[in-house]
């Protein structure tokens, strides 16, 4: 078996052969750019010219959990089947970053970091213990399902929103875009862990973040298309956003003059909610790729037309 590893940091691709091999010693591995005709191809954001090179490859398999980029891609064959990555060592990570973001909200430390920088003593600590905010998870798949249980662990209520309906212990959970309104409604802080579809582009905008109670906080782990970014600041301006964490961007690398770096009220991070942990992910990928191989029936098989 002939295995194309490619991806965007080309000095993460040796140490990816190289945890492969750990896990399937007796395939073949190639780096891209290779012409060596291969069976599937482990990548992330590939190049369309690698498809037109690699007539043979049996399968995709996206080195992460997002797929909106390879779908974006006209090149990749219609027929062929893309795999995407399920939780492998994601989900906690996820679960840390709301939790981080949740808590740097409720117990007031975007005050307490400018207290800081002016000298200032002040205790802001009576929502502390007595409010605690309702977390609202969209998105109930690998990450947001770990993400809604964990909070609710934490002793937060927490409710969810999803595209058919789910349960999970202890979280309310609503389905649909009819549902969206009243999951909203209840929201302190909203935490999206969305794909990036035709149904979820552009979904945070005046109108849904109207619909948070005043001063929200939003956490955003999705992807940047999620947020029409003039109507978020325009919610910050107002207070109808109280603030935000945002990890994930149109553009990335976030450009220089985007009002997002300075805003007082804006946590930005370079897109590390979750990275993709080497082990995890290659003995899930030798996994799929020996079943598939096999003949059997794989999880994690993208439906390109619902885009993910
Ligand atoms: P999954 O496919 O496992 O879950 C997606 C969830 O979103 C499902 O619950 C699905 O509903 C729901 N959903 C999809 N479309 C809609 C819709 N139109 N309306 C309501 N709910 C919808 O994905 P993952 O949890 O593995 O990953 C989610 C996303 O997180 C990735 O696509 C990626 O963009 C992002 N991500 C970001 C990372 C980072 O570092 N910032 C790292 C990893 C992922 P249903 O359950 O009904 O199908
Ligand atoms: C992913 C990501 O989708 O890192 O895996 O964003």
């Amino acid at each position: 078996m002939k295995i194309l590893v490619q991806s965007t940091g080309i000095d993460v691709v040796p140490g990816i052969i190289a945890e492969l091999k750990t896990h399937q010693p007796s395939w073949q591995y190639f780096a891209w750019p290779s012409d060596e005709p291969c069976d599937y191809v482990v990548g992330w954001k590939p190049p369309a010219e690698l498809f037109a090179r690699q007539p043979t490859l049996k399968a995709v398999i996206n080195y992460g959990a997002g797929v909106d980029a390879i779908l974006a891609m006209h090149a990749v064959p219609a027929h062929m089947p893309i795999v995407r990555l399920e939780d492998a060592g994601m989900a906690q990570q996820m679960a840390e970053y709301a939790i981080y973001g949740v808590i740097h909200h409720h117990r007031h430390m975007q005050i307490y970091h400018a207290q800081q920088r002016a000298r200032h003593w002040e205790q802001h600590e009576d929502r502390g213990n007595v409010q605690r905010p309702t977390v609202g998870v969209m998105g109930l798949g690998e990450m947001g399902g770990t993400v809604a249980a964990r909070l609710s662990a934490f002793g937060y209520a927490v409710r969810g929103w999803s595209r058919s309906p789910h349960e999970i212990e202890n979280v309310l959970c609503f389905a649909g875009l009819d549902a969206l309104p009243s999951f909203l409604s209840g929201c302190d802080v909203l935490v999206s862990m969305l794909p990036l579809t035709d149904s979820t582009r552009g979904i945070l905008n005046a109108a849904t973040l109207a619909l948070l109670p005043r001063g929200a906080f939003l956490i955003n782990a999705g992807r940047g298309g999620h947020l029409v970014d003039s109507d978020v600041l325009a919610a910050l301006k107002s207070g109808q956003l109280g603030g935000a964490m945002l990890d994930v961007f149109h553009v990335e690398p976030l450009p220089n003059d985007h009002p997002y770096w300075t805003h007082p009220n804006v946590i930005v991070t370079p897109h590390i909610a979750a990275t993709t942990p080497i082990r995890d992910a290659c003995a899930q990928i030798v996994a799929k790729i020996s079943a598939m191989d096999r003949g059997e029936t794989i999880s994690g098989i993208v439906d390109p037309n619902i885009g993910y």
